[in-house]
This record gives structure tokens, C-alpha cells and sequence, in this order.
């Protein structure tokens, strides 16, 4: 459990304590996401951070976009995990440069795991300039969403089988978010999950969200999520 997210039994004189301990850390976190967004800025990186709760396709919808882009744009992935290098290996495989960054424990990625794991990967570039740096976060919705991380677009990801309810009970993953993607819309028939609702709870939260919805498994709506990154890569970043 993380500092942000840890719950204990504990009177006022604690509490204070905490509470400016959580707004330094945050705080030192800011510091260093701005370092990063100005690494990404210097080498005219669009840097995209996607987070969504554990299993909801992020890897999997990667591995797509990392397949269809490969040709137009250079890309590397930093992967977020609590252990395992499982989902770094996924995108090797694909032979795109992938760092894995494990936390030990952390339920989040923070701007400083990010900037050590920056640097390795451009290591294993050999001076090779990357286009797009993207960062799979780890699986939770609850406390990803308070740590910048120096990207430039960041990515909330529900899948149908989560359940219609994930807006409106995770507001701020909404509020911060600059795209949502209403992930394996192939299973719709199979679960009660209201497209349509899910799409105005979410514009409820945040009005300037674009919103996809896709199947990584049968290919529906990943051209438009494809086209979106090509135009962000051209209009946000400029070599
Ligand atoms: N039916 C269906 N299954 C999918 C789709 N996308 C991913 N999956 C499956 O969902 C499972 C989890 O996918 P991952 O891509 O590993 O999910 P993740 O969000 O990266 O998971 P963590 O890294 O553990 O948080 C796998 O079994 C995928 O094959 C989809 O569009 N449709
Ligand atoms: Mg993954
Ligand atoms: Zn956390
Ligand atoms: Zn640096």
C-alpha cells in the first residue's frame, strides 16, 4: 500500500503529520515529472501515460499500436509493475526497447522511477531517437492518477467486464485524464455494460476527454485510437 492510499487508526497530531508529508512528496514528484517533461520536450518525445485497473488490456493494446505505428514512428515503452518483467518482455517481443520498472510493492509509478527508467531506455536506444515514449503504469485506478509523471497525454482505460460504475467511482483517474478508451468492446453482449451511459458519466467528470472505444482482440476502433496518436505526435511535439 502507498503513502497516498494507506489508511491507519490515528489521532489529529499524526494526521497533520501525514497530510504534509503526503503534500511533499507529491510536491518532490512535480519537481521531478517537470524534469522529465522537459527530457521529453528537449528530444521531441510525446510522452503517453496509460493507466486503468489490473487486466484491462493495456499491454495488450500496446502491443497492437506498437504493431501499426512500427513503420511511420520510433517507439519505446516503460513498463510499470509491482514485480515480473512479463509485460517488458511482451513488447521485446515485438522488438520495440522496453524497460520494466518493478516497485517491490507501490501500487503506483512515480516521476522518479520514470526518470531512472528514461535513461536506461535511451541506453538500450544507442542514440536512436525515439518519436513516442509510452508508459503502461501499474494496474490501479485508485492512487496513479495523483502522480504526474512528466507525459503530455495520459490515458484512463476501462474494460466491459469492469463495469459501467468505474467514472463515476474513480473520478479523479477522469479529471486527469486527457483520453478514455472503453476497452473490449467484443464482450459487450456478454456483460451489462452501457456504452452510451458510461460515455456521458465520464464527460459528467470531464467535458474534454476524448473518448475511444476498441477491441484489441477483433480490431474494431483501434484505427481511430491510431490516428489520434499520429496527430498528437504531430500537433503537441515539435522536432
Ligand atoms: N476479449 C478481449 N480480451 C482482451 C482484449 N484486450 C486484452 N484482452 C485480454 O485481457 C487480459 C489482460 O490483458 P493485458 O493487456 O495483459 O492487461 P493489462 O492492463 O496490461 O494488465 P496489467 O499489466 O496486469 O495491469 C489478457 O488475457 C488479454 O488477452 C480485448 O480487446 N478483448
Ligand atoms: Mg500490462
Ligand atoms: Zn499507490
Ligand atoms: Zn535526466
Amino acid at each position: 500500500m502507498c503513502d497516498v492510499c494507506g489508511c491507519n487508526h490515528i489521532n489529529d497530531t499524526q494526521e497533520t503529520k501525514i497530510i504534509k508529508a503526503k503534500q511533499s512528496l507529491l510536491k518532490s514528484n512535480e519537481n521531478t515529472a517537470f524534469i522529465n517533461k522537459e527530457h521529453f520536450n528537449d528530444k521531441g518525445i510525446l510522452a503517453v501515460n496509460l493507466m486503468s485497473s489490473p487486466g484491462s488490456g493495456k499491454t495488450t493494446l500496446l502491443e497492437r499500436t506498437v504493431d501499426a505505428l512500427r513503420k511511420e514512428l520510433s517507439m519505446g515503452v516503460l513498463e510499470g509493475d509491482i514485480e515480473t518483467e512479463i509485460d517488458a518482455e511482451r513488447i521485446r517481443k515485438k522488438g520495440i526497447p522496453a524497460v520494466q520498472i518493478t516497485t517491490g510493492g507501490a501500487c503506483h509509478l512515480e516521476s522518479s522511477l520514470i526518470h531512472k527508467g528514461f535513461h536506461a531506455l535511451e541506453h538500450q536506444l544507442n542514440g536512436k531517437k525515439l518519436d513516442i515514449l509510452f508508459i503502461e503504469n501499474v494496474g490501479n485506478l485508485v492512487c496513479p492518477p495523483f502522480f504526474e509523471l512528466g507525459e503530455h497525454i495520459r490515458v484512463v482505460l476501462v474494460s466491459v467486464p469492469e463495469g459501467s460504475d468505474k467514472p463515476l467511482k474513480y473520478p479523479k483517474a477522469f479529471k486527469t485524464s486527457h483520453v478514455f478508451i472503453i476497452t473490449k468492446s467484443d464482450l459487450v453482449a456478454h456483460f451489462d455494460f452501457d456504452i452510451e451511459q458510461v460515455r456521458e458519466h465520464a464527460l459528467s467528470i470531464n467535458p474534454l476527454l476524448s473518448i475511444f472505444v476498441l477491441s484489441a482482440k477483433t480490431g474494431d476502433g483501434l484505427e481511430e485510437w491510431f490516428d489520434f496518436i499520429k496527430k498528437a505526435k504531430n500537433n503537441n511535439v515539435k522536432d
